[in-house]
């Protein structure tokens, strides 16, 4: 251990660990703006070009930033002397001299980290006047990219190099001139962008936002029309409440439901269903794949990809091309819970499908893009019209003037609404693999197996390997969130060395409980932590916790699919992947 003295408190670390850390361990927060710490995520953001954590160290004549300055042993620091403090003022207002000034009508204000230094360094009045950047601003499904707003932190190309290695976001040029862009400056949408949104979510100010469907949804409502009809995914109720200042873990499905009830929506369901239907079909193919591999059936492909993330399906469209028979067909629950609504349960209503609109609350940026998938609609019918992050629906229930924490919990619609404790846990990593276990092991075994917490599975390691016995077999089973641990396990299926039966991947770091569009966490995992024991919390709560003894599922194929992988459920619950 070394120890130093800063703003005249005494700190003991360890050597290596930089003044900001070192700092921040006694309760001083030096302000950063590019600065962000991923070490969980394997990296940390230091290209200490904000300068918004210069300090003043005794004995040196520059100032120094802490981010990337490490402690020494009888250091002595000032982080708030008069010229530090000036310093970042100068430095802040340098970077506003070359930013959009409209805080009121940017869609990061009040979640803008470079809005509320400014607010902190009382800063009322941009001296410095100078040229301005003027980039156009490009417009995908799923994200919004207003250059103009980028500071260059390098924080997203951190996140899409490093962390998801798709490698669609750099620096280019020099000076006045340098941005952030893609190769050739092409557009998102004709990049090889997965839309994770990860960059989204780590972007300090409002260059890299979500493409706001709000106001599609008002109009919609609004209709005499239209029946509008709402799904709701498994993590959104785990991280919802933070939105209206509640501590993160905090599980708030029946406030949640109440909300889309007061907002005026015809049904209020629920995407886990859909998840239970996914897991029909997923434990299916897995089962007829597995048992076909043991009876010597070489054309089999082992291991079975679970495919339910689209960020997932872009990355592997766009870089594993070869592989395109490997995935599961299994639609995402999203997309199967809207086929179904759009095909079965309009017959049902009595309601033309043209006049039944399905929203889809995800935490997740990638799933507008999925929405607007062809092979997703009939004609412009998509079978999914609007999609909204976790963030836009609390937006949603403010400016309906619903007091979020004070509603009573209600319970979803039947009969859409109705889930197991399987399709809870989809939304955090090793869920979606444990809940097709659970399903699966009753199917092979042909028993009400009563063990049914696959532990073995769970955790928050990049990647994981677990071995499950099911009956008389050994399963490895292989598990990875984010992009980067994903390239990991397919390039050993790549290669032929691969010794998984079946693996999850899940393009966010926690899987969906860490996506996109859920309110941001700026990479702290104890945070996501909490979002997962959400999940456990209300999967141990259910009564039905097996994807298949959903009554609501069983009287579906019942009625209408038959058996899961027959000619309907190919019909209306698989998809296709494209080169
Ligand atoms: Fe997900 Fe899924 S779990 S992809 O992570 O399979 O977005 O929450 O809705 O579709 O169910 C996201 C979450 C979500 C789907 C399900
Ligand atoms: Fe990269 Fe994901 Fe952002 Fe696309 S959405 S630029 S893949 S980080």
């Amino acid at each position: 251990l070394i120890t130093l003295t800063i703003d005249h408190k005494t700190v003991e670390v360890p050597e290596g660990t930089t003044i900001l850390a070192a700092a921040k361990s006694v309760g001083i927060s030096i302000p950063t703006l590019c600065y962000l710490n991923l070490s969980d995520f394997g990296c940390v953001n230091t290209p200490s070009s904000c300068r918004m954590c210069l300090v003043e160290v005794e004995g040196r004549r520059n100032l120094a930033p802490a981010c990337v300055t490490p402690a020494s042993d009888k250091m002595t620091v000032s982080t708030n002397s008069v010229r530090a403090l000036k310093t970042r003022k100068t430095m802040l207002e340098l970077l506003l001299s070359d930013h959009p000034k409209d805080c009121l009508t940017c869609q990061k204000s009040g979640n803008c980290e470079l809005q509320s230094l400014a607010d902190k360094f009382s800063i009322r009045d941009i001296k410095l006047k100078g040229e301005q950047s003027a980039y156009r601003l490009d417009i995908s499904k799923s994200l919004i990219r207003d250059m103009d707003k980028c500071i260059m932190c390098r924080r997203c190309e951190t996140m899409c190099n490093e962390v998801q290695t798709v490698g669609v976001l750099s620096a280019i040029n020099r000076g006045f001139e340098s941005v952030i862009a893609t190769a050739m400056e092409i557009n998102l949408s004709d990049s090889v962008c997965t839309y994770c949104g990860q960059c989204a979510a780590v972007c300090p100010t409002g260059a890299l936002v979500e493409n706001d469907a709000t106001w599609d949804v008002v109009k919609a409502l609004g209709d005499p029309e239209k029946t509008v009809i709402v799904q709701t995914a498994p993590s959104v109720r785990a991280a919802l409440g933070e939105e209206f200042g509640l501590e993160p873990g905090t599980l708030v499905t029946g406030k949640m439901v109440a909300a889309l009830r007061g907002l005026g929506f015809d049904k209020v369901f629920d995407t886990d269903f859909g998840a239970d239907l996914t897991i029909m079909e997923e434990a299916s193919e897995f089962l007829d794949r597995l048992t076909r591999h043991l009876d010597g059936d070489t054309s089999v492909k082992l291991p079975i990809l679970t495919s339910c993330c689209p960020a997932w399906v872009n990355f592997f469209e766009h870089n594993f091309s070869d592989l395109l028979d490997v995935p599961s067909t299994s639609k995402s629950p999203m997309q199967m819970f809207s086929a179904v609504v759009k095909n079965v349960y309009a017959q049902e209503l009595g309601v033309d499908r043209k006049n039944l609109v399905v929203v889809s609350v995800m935490p997740c940026l990638a799933k507008k893009y999925e929405a607007s998938r062809d092979e997703f609609s009939i004609g412009n019918d998509y079978d999914t019209d609007i999609v909204l992050s976790t963030r836009e629906l609390a937006k949603l229930i403010k400016q309906y003037n619903i007091e979020f924490n004070l509603l009573k919990d209600e319970e979803f619609d039947n009969p859409l609404g109705e889930s197991t404790g399987a399709s809870i846990i989809f939304g955090r990593t090793g869920g979606v693999i444990e809940a097709a276990l659970r399903t699966a092991a009753d199917w092979y075994t042909k028993e009400d197996l009563q063990d049914i917490d696959y532990t073995q599975v769970r955790g928050f390691e990049g990647v994981r390997s677990a071995d499950v016995k099911i009956g008389d077999l050994e399963l490895k089973i292989g598990i990875a969130h984010g992009l980067g641990e994903a390239r990991k396990l397919l390039e050993e299926v790549r290669a032929g060395k691969s010794a998984y039966h079946a693996i999850e991947i899940m393009a966010c770091k926690g899987g969906c409980i860490g996506g996109g569009g859920q309110p941001y966490h700026h990479g702290n995992t104890a945070i996501l932590k909490k979002r997962t024991e959400a999940l456990k919390t209300e999967d141990e709560s259910k009564k039905i916790r097996k994807s298949h003894e959903n009554p609501y599922i069983i009287k579906l194929y019942k009625e209408y699919f038959g058996e899961p992988l027959s000619h309907r459920s190919h019909e209306l619950l698989h998809t296709k992947y494209f080169k």
